[in-house]
């Protein structure tokens, strides 16, 4: 199984990751991604969903027409993970591509 970061290791993750932050009150990083519109939020969604999918690691997140909140923990390990980690950075290079 994959291991839980250190809080060390979770914040040097972080200082790389533009925009993701530790999520409030539990072990896990989240970013709120703004978009042009629904179809640029939704194209996101669809694209980062055939990663996690692929990575058979998935997202908590939330879409409200052009917002996507998005939490990422390993639920089997209780905290966050090198797979988190590989999923905001695919979702960071991911939203790059969609104008907006
Ligand atoms: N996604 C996330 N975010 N955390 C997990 O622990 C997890 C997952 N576990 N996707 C996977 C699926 C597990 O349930 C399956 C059985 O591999």
């Amino acid at each position: 199984m994959t291991e839980r970061l250190s809080a060390e290791a979770r914040r040097q993750a972080l200082g790389e990751l533009p925009g993701w932050t530790e999520a409030q009150g539990r072990e896990a990083i989240g970013k709120t991604f703004v978009f042009k519109d629904f179809n640029e939020a939704f194209g996101f969604m669809t694209r980062a969903a055939l990663v996690a999918e692929k990575m058979d690691h998935h997202p908590e997140w939330r879409n409200v027409y052009k917002t996507v909140e998005v939490v990422l923990s390993t639920h089997d390990a209780g905290g966050v993970t090198a797979l988190d980690i590989e999923l905001a950075k695919a979702m960071n290079a991911i939203a790059k591509l969609t104008p907006g």
